[in-house]
């Protein structure tokens, strides 16, 4: 079995009852080992919309980076079945936003994720749990979307 390595997932969610939706999402990691501070988020892009709760996630795991897009992708279809009761948005959105000592551009997986240097919803958890770690990019001067902390998930 490969090396067990460090990664941070990104959460965020504005619909239905979003602090459950991410709780339940980090219940479902087992290899979740560090959670961020849950941030309320002024959305960033898109069309206009509620304000986003925003988590970083930190885990110590065997998964791949294509097995970490997966439990991404499974965490977002688990809280989808919110979304189909409610008939709304997405609720869940789950990225990869680094993983130690990997760097690849495949479109269907960027690591690190090629736009979170420029977020304080990402940046700002992110730094709460390595305040040591260097994205390329990060300027704290020009990264956008006012967060406010609002203390443990
Ligand atoms: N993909 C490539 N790299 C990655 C990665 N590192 N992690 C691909 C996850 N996915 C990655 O993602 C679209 C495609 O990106 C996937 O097929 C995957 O293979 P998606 O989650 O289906 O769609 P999306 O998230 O709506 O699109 P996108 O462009 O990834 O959006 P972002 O950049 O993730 O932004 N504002 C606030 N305040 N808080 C938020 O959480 N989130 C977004 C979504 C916008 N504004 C926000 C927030
Ligand atoms: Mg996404």
């Amino acid at each position: 079995m490969s090396k067990a390595v460090r990664a941070f997932l990104g959460l965020g969610s504005n619909l239905g009852d979003s602090r459950e939706l991410l709780r339940t999402a980090v219940a479902a990691i087992p290899e979740a080992v560090a959670v961020s501070p849950v941030y309320e988020t002024e959305p960033v892009g898109g069309p206009e919309q509620g304000v986003y709760l925003n988590i970083v996630v930190q885990l110590h795991t065997h998964r791949s980076p294509y097995e970490l897009l997966e439990l991404c992708h499974e965490l977002e279809t688990a809280a989808d079945r919110v979304r189909e009761v409610r008939w709304g948005p997405r609720t869940l959105d789950v990225d990869v936003v680094y993983i130690d000592g990997v760097f690849m551009d495949d479109p269907s997986l960027t690591v690190p994720h090629p736009r979170a240097h420029e977020r304080n919803f990402v940046m700002q958890p992110l730094l709460d749990l390595d305040p040591g770690l260097l994205l390329e990019g990060y300027d704290s001067a020009k990264a956008i979307g006012e967060v406010r902390n609002l203390g443990p998930l």
